[in-house]
C-alpha cells in the first residue's frame, strides 16, 4: 500500500492585484480558511496565512532560508535588482555579524540618548501644526504626521545630509514593490530605480555620514573588525531601505485606527503610556508589511502536504495578525488587548532589527498629540496607497480637535 501528501487546495487568486491591495482581507481570509498551506496556481506559489504556519516558516530559516530572495523573484535563477542585502537576503553564518553589528545600534538601550529630543522634535511638530489655528485644524495625516516626523528624525539619526532625503520614500517604495511579481507596480518605478539607486548608495559612504549617528557607529564596527569595509555601506543601506516607509506606513495605519476608533483615543489620552500598545496594535491590526517569501531549500511537510523543494513560499503576515484561530475579535483595534506574538515585524532570526526605532518614533508622535488634541477624526475619503508589500495610506484627510 502507498501513501501519498493531502492535495494541497487551490486558491486561484492575484494577492498582488489593484483590486485585493484595495482590500486585502477577503483574500487573507480564503487562504486561511483553504488549509493550512493553499497552492497560488498563477505563480505556482505555496502559502501560508495561519498564525502558526507563519510563525513556524517564519522561524525555520533551515528550510526555509531567504538567500534566494524573500520576494517572489528566485535568486537561484533570477537576478536580483541590486545587490542583495546582507540581513534580509542572508541567512546564517553570513548573516550573523551584520546583525550583531546592527542590533546593538539600534537597541532600546543605544536609542535612550534619542527619546528626550525626539519627544521634543515631536512637541515643535505639533505645535507648527496646532499654534495659533483655532479650535480645529484640517489636515491630511499622512503628508503632516506620518510622513513628517519620521522624515524629520530618522535621517538625522542615521546621520545624512540633509539634500536628497526627498529620495528615501519613492526608493523604499520601489524597494517593496520589488519584492512581489514584475506589475505595474514594479514598472511604474523602474524608470527612476537607477537614479534612487545611486543616490542611495552615495549616502552610505563613511565620508558622506556625520560621526554621530547610526551610520557611522556601523562603520566604527568595521575598524573593529567585526565586519568589513565592503560589508559597512550596504549595512548602511538597510536602514535607508526598510527604516522610512515602513515606519510612515505604521503610523499612518495607527492615526487611522484612532480617528476610526474614538473611544481608543480617549483611552490613550488618559494614558499616554499605552502609545507603545496603540503602535503594535496597530502593526498586528493593519500589518504595514503584509507579506515576504521564503524558498523551500528541501521537500517541507506542512501539516501532512508537501511544499517542494525550490519552491517560493508566501507568508501572509496580515493574515495572520487577523487569524481567529490566534487572536480574539481580530478585526478590533483594542488597546485593552496584549498584541505580542503579532508577527507585523516578522520572528524568529530575522525579525525587525529597527523595531524599537519605530516604537520610538511612535511613542514620540502620539504623545506630542495626545498632550493637545482632545478628538481626531476623519474630514474626507481616505485613499489607499497600493504597494506590492506594503500595506499604506497615501492620504488621510482629518480634523484636528485642539483643547
Ligand atoms: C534591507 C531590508 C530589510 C528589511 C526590509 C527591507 C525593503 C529591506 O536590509 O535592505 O525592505
Amino acid at each position: 500500500m502507498t501513501t501519498t501528501a493531502p492535495a494541497i487546495p487551490t486558491v486561484d487568486v492575484d494577492p498582488f492585484s489593484h483590486e485585493v491591495l484595495a482590500d486585502p482581507l477577503p483574500v487573507q481570509a480564503a487562504l486561511r480558511d483553504a488549509g493550512p498551506v493553499a497552492w497560488i496556481p498563477r505563480y505556482d506559489l505555496y502559502a501560508v496565512a495561519r498564525y502558526d504556519e507563519v510563525r513556524a516558516t517564519l522561524v525555520d530559516w533551515q528550510r526555509f532560508p531567504s538567500s534566494a530572495g524573500v520576494g517572489l523573484s528566485n535568486f537561484r535563477y533570477e537576478e536580483p535588482w541590486r545587490p542583495p542585502s546582507l540581513l534580509l537576503e542572508a541567512d546564517p553564518p553570513h548573516h550573523d555579524a551584520p546583525r550583531a553589528v546592527l542590533a546593538p545600534i539600534l537597541s532600546p538601550r543605544a536609542l535612550r540618548r534619542l527619546r528626550e529630543r525626539w519627544c521634543g522634535d515631536a512637541d515643535d511638530l505639533v505645535a507648527g501644526l496646532l499654534d495659533g489655528a483655532g479650535d480645529t485644524v484640517e489636515l491630511d495625516a499622512v503628508a503632516a504626521l506620518a510622513e513628517a516626523f519620521p522624515l524629520r528624525v530618522f535621517p538625522d539619526a542615521v546621520g545624512l545630509p540633509t539634500e536628497g532625503r526627498e529620495h528615501l520614500l519613492p526608493y523604499g517604495d520601489h524597494a517593496f514593490n520589488a519584492f512581489g511579481p514584475a506589475n505595474d507596480l514594479v514598472a511604474k518605478g523602474a524608470p527612476r530605480v537607477a537614479e534612487l539607486s545611486a543616490w542611495v548608495a552615495s549616502q552610505c559612504a563613511r565620508d558622506v555620514l556625520t560621526d554621530d549617528g547610526f551610520g557611522a557607529a556601523i562603520w566604527a564596527a568595521s575598524d573593529r573588525g567585526d565586519i568589513t569595509p565592503a560589508q559597512a555601506p550596504l549595512i548602511v543601506r538597510s536602514l535607508l531601505t526598510a527604516g522610512v516607509d515602513t515606519t510612515v506606513h505604521g503610523l499612518g495605519a495607527c492615526l487611522y485606527a484612532l480617528a476610526s476608533n474614538p473611544g481608543q483615543w480617549d483611552r490613550l489620552r488618559a494614558r499616554p503610556d499605552l502609545a507603545r500598545v496603540a503602535f503594535d496594535e496597530a502593526v498586528r491590526w493593519e500589518s504595514p508589511v503584509q507579506t515576504f517569501f521564503r524558498t523551500a531549500d528541501v521537500d517541507v511537510p506542512i501539516s501532512g502536504a508537501v511544499v517542494p523543494e525550490g519552491h517560493k513560499i508566501l507568508m501572509l503576515l496580515g493574515a495572520a495578525n487577523r487569524d481567529p484561530r490566534h487572536w480574539d475579535d481580530p478585526d478590533t483595534f483594542d488597546l485593552a488587548r496584549d498584541p505580542s506574538g503579532h508577527v507585523g515585524f516578522g520572528m524568529g532570526l530575522h525579525q525587525c532589527v529597527g523595531q524599537h526605532v519605530a516604537r520610538l518614533e511612535a511613542e514620540a508622535l502620539l504623545g506630542a498629540l495626545a498632550r493637545r488634541v482632545e478628538r481626531l477624526e476623519l474630514a474626507g475619503e481616505p485613499e489607499r496607497h497600493h504597494n506590492n508589500t506594503l500595506r499604506a495610506w497615501g492620504s488621510l484627510p482629518m480634523r484636528l480637535h485642539v483643547r
